[in-house]
């Protein structure tokens, strides 16, 4: 088997700077904050952090909408502050990995002032259109519909034409058929990649790169039959994502990565977000002989709930990513959560969320972990009047804001769950810091924090496994998922030296029998913090094990 490099069997942190830490008192995360807890990050045994925007930005998309991709938020600090944060993380062999956010800017970046005024040159910048017919009103040029409300498109007063946006009225759409804007965003990732020496980018929304060129109208979805017909909404979306060009895109994106790359005979990993469906996910890692991402994100572990989770459902995910992707050679990935979801321990139950760690944990390839997940934190409880995210519409607010998951890291125990200096944090801080935090759990025996270095420090040894996962169900009602990896120059002596991964799924006690020699000797290598009996180190003599409701255990055999 080839020798894999470091990011094949990597753990990448996402940090929400907001969020993480402040370390100047205004309430909310900054640069210098991550730093101050590379001490933390680094204790934690993951290879690579990643931060979301830092960029300028009138935060209208939490920094998703940028008005200067070459500086840095001054809420967030300034270049000195990323350039210190970078060579301590590096110091430290944790790699630093940054948002890249092509498909649109913010706007009030310079840009679309100067497109929306047709100066010379910047006419195409952004994606313009007239209205429809010639009546008084501005009609639409299409029924294309934003990602987050209403229709994509929004008439601006002085260039007297609409423009495109995927997302928010503020966030208008690149226009990539233009060449200098391809040119603008290549040169963007030199600077960050080349210039600043970051070792990688997470490629933003990369389905809707590039829209249909003849601004078609969409069809009707297939289940619209079931609304009023003023509901606009129920349309598809084929003609604004997955267009050949967006894939066309990344796959430049990448090969200019490697040339980077090669000048300094660095490493440079990019990963890319569509929340798309299987096969388009992998075409965005890559088609025929051409590389794109290293990675695409895989979201199906975030749709689970405690409705929906169950050892069946497990193991489909996990067969059909295994195979899906090994079919093509490429490296699978395993995200729970991010800022833009219901954090996983709310949605599936803090008492599962360890062994969801302790799955991805397990399973061939990447892992990613939204910053709070290694101690089960949980959604805080954030009112519309005190919310950021779409705030300005209250009757949206519940469905639609993701504050939830990007309230103030809880690391201890007092008001600002040790977050800032200022009581008045930009999001409130969630009342379960008392219970769930970092201290605390460093300091108690057994907790989701130390559940989750065990895994990082065992996923060396699972890194050197072969990539084959078997995927068994056994136990009352086939309630536990027993997901087995073996030691490489081992597979064909099937059964003497492998890990077994134990989850049940069920809420109640479930007991079974190994089916394989009773000789072998069996002893626990990692088990839940809070429910269940097991404990590192135990020795499992009988051929038979229990587990209590949604206990987890990680099982050496040789
Ligand atoms: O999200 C891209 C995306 O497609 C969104 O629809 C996402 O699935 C949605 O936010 C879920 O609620 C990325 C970023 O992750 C997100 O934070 C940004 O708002 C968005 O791009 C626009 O830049």
């Amino acid at each position: 088997e080839k020798k894999k490099d470091w990011w094949q069997t990597a753990t990448f942190y996402q940090i929400y700077p907001k969020s993480f830490k402040d370390s100047d008192g205004d309430g909310i995360g900054d640069l210098q904050g991550i730093r101050q807890k590379l001490d933390y990050i680094q204790s934690l045994g993951v290879s690579a952090i990643w931060l979301s925007p830092i960029y300028k930005s009138p935060l209208k998309d939490g920094g998703y909408d940028i008005s200067d991709f070459r500086d840095v938020h001054p809420q967030f600090g300034t270049l000195a502050d990323f350039k210190e944060l970078l060579e301590d993380a590096h110091q430290r062999g944790i790699k630093v990995i940054l948002d890249f956010v092509p498909n649109h800017t913010s706007d009030q970046h310079v840009w679309f002032q100067l497109s929306a005024n047709r100066v010379a040159g910047y006419e195409d910048y952004y994606i313009w259109a007239d209205p429809k017919g010639s009546g008084a009103v501005q009609v639409v040029p299409n029924n294309w519909l934003s990602v987050f409300k209403g229709s994509a498109w929004t008439f601006h007063p002085v260039r007297q034409q609409f423009y495109y946006h995927q997302f928010l009225k503020e966030q208008p759409d690149l226009n990539f058929r233009n060449d200098r804007v391809r040119q603008e965003m290549k040169d963007v990732l030199t600077y960050w990649l080349d210039a600043m020496d970051v070792d990688g980018v997470r490629i933003d929304a990369v389905p809707h790169l590039i829209e249909d060129n003849d601004l078609s109208d969409e069809p009707k979805s297939a289940n619209a039959a079931n609304y009023k017909p003023t509901d606009f909404e129920y349309l598809e979306h084929t003609r604004t994502v997955n267009q050949n060009g967006s894939f066309e895109l990344v796959y430049e994106w990448r090969s200019h990565l490697d040339e980077i790359s090669k000048l300094d005979y660095t490493f440079r990993v990019m990963m890319t977000e569509a929340a798309t469906d299987i096969d388009q996910v992998i075409r965005y890692y890559g088609e025929n002989d051409t590389n794109g991402a290293h990675f695409s994100f895989n979201f199906w572990l975030e749709d689970l709930t405690d409705k929906n989770i169950n050892a069946d459902k497990l193991e489909g995910i996990i067969s059909i990513w295994m195979q899906k992707l090994s079919e093509h050679g490429y490296t699978p990935n395993w995200v729970l959560g991010n800022h833009d979801n219901h954090r996983i321990a709310t949605k599936v139950g803090v008492n599962i969320a360890d062994g969801l760690n302790m799955l991805t944990g397990f399973l061939p390839g990447v892992q990613v972990t939204y910053a709070g997940e290694e101690i089960g934190m949980e959604d805080g409880e954030v009112d519309c009047e005190h919310g950021d995210d779409f705030h300005e519409d209250c009757s949206m607010y519940k469905r639609m804001s993701r504050d939830f998951e990007r309230t103030p890291f809880q690391w201890d125990d007092s008001t600002t769950a040790g977050f800032s200096t200022n009581n008045e944090t930009w999001l409130p801080v969630s009342p379960k810091k008392d219970k769930c935090n970092v201290k605390a759990q460093q300091d108690s025996e057994r907790s989701h924090l130390k559940t989750y270095m065990n895994i990082e420090k065992l996923r060396k040894q699972f890194g050197k496994l072969s990539d084959d996962v078997y995927t068994f169900k056994i136990g009352d009602d086939n309630a536990v998922l027993d997901l087995v990896r073996y030691v490489e120059n081992d597979v064909k002596n099937v059964g003497l030296c492998a890990y077994h991964f134990l989850f049940n799924l069920k809420n109640g006690y479930n007991s079974f029998d190994f089916t394989d020699s009773v000789k072998e000797k069996r002893y626990v290598v990692l088990a839940t913090s809070s429910n269940g009996t097991h404990a590192v180190g135990d020795i499992i003599e009988d051929s038979h094990l229990g587990l209590d409701p949604f206990e987890a255990v990680i099982l050496k055999t040789n």
